[in-house]
């Protein structure tokens, strides 16, 4: 790519010319942007900054936080409430919504996030990353929880940023896939990458392995299946990576292929899985849709779920069409 095109310049154009967005929500991609920097900023650090370790708190799931959970948590809501885009914040690491206060001007969009995906890589100096994304507040006087319920087809923008051997922020406004890379001496996120395409069929999945006894049998069989290899039904080898924060395992899969199954198990049956609906699976779903992916629960579209609740959890398969959909029938003929 010859010429240099800032994250600025791509949503002026795609308001300009494109009419995909209107000015609030560029402005609103634009401070999600501004506040991943400094989010990276201090990953970078590490143990210079005072980002490591844990935080010694509990978040609404009962999982611990740690200190960069916290941090990137306020460097979005600070940075996120003032702009007059927004009218309420919900995270994963708050119980309830987070409504723009009375002295800054209410916008009509809702902005969710993890605001860092992956927190058991922190410390441990591996890629982590945030994940957002933006709805429309339904119409009528105030602000619930209720209006963030909505199906994650209806979102409006959808991206993450990783922060590892390089700093990139990957987006969908639902024109396709953009990926921009932060120039550190610019202080700019460069578009790197345009139209993204998952190809339709993988030979690498991405799964916690240790946890396979645990899974019910269609999982269990597409497994078992990718394991046998040439030999099997499947008559070809598969590999296998794991990073263990979802946005790495899902943007290696944006770039090159592969699955990536985060499956209900029977440890506790009542939990329909271990990802968050809202924060992770309808972001990552979209995104991956709008490359030419798919993304199930096993029994229906990601992006199809009614959510009932903010911090719902859900059943994730992802990627590459051809595998998603194989699962998908492998729990039809369940
Ligand atoms: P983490 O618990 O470290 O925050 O969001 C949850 C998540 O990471 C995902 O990023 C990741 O894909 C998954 O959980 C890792 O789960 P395992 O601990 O089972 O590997």
């Amino acid at each position: 790519m010859n010429k240099r095109i800032s994250l600025t310049r791509y949503l002026v154009e795609q308001q300009r010319m494109d009419g995909h967005i209107p000015a609030q929500l560029r402005l609103l991609l634009e401070v999600v942007a501004r506040a991943c920097k400094r989010i990276s900023l201090t990953v970078n650090k590490g143990a210079l900054g005072g980002g490591l370790g844990s935080a010694e708190t509990e978040n609404i799931q009962g999982e611990m936080q740690k200190k960069l959970d916290i941090i990137a948590n306020e460097v979005l809501i600070e940075a996120n409430e003032w702009g007059g885009h927004l009218a309420a914040m919900a995270s994963e690491e708050m119980d309830g919504i987070y409504i723009v206060p009375n002295r800054y001007p209410q916008g009509e969009y809702l902005l969710m996030f993890d605001p860092l995906d992956g927190s058991s890589n922190i410390d441990v100096n591996v890629s982590i990353g945030m994940i957002f994304s933006v709805l429309i507040k339904p119409e009528g006087p105030g602000v619930s929880a209720q209006d963030f319920l909505q199906p994650g087809h209806q979102q409006v923008a959808a991206g993450y940023c990783v922060f590892g051997p390089q700093t990139t922020l990957v987006l969908t406004v639902g024109d396709g896939v953009a990926m921009f890379t932060l120039d550190r001496e610019q202080g700019s996120f460069i578009l790197t990458a345009e139209n993204m395409r998952v190809p339709d069929d993988a030979q690498e999945f991405a799964v916690n392995m240790s946890n396979m006894r645990h899974w019910d049998t269609p999982v269990k069989r597409y497994i078992d299946e990718c394991l046998q290899g040439k030999d099997g039904p499947r008559g070809k080898d598969f590999n296998m990576r794991w990073v263990g924060s979802m946005v790495a395992d899902v943007h290696r899969i944006l770039t090159r292929g592969g699955v990536f199954l985060y499956p209900w198990d029977q440890r506790e049956p009542e939990k329909p899985g271990k990802l968050r609906l809202m924060y992770e699976a309808n972001p990552m779903g979209w995104l991956i849709e709008q490359a030419g992916g798919a993304a199930s629960t096993g029994k229906q579209r990601i992006l199809d779920v009614q959510p009932t609740k903010l911090h719902e959890r859900v059943s994730v398969f992802l990627g590459s069409k051809n595998e998603v959909e194989r699962i998908a029938r492998y729990y039809s003929e369940a």
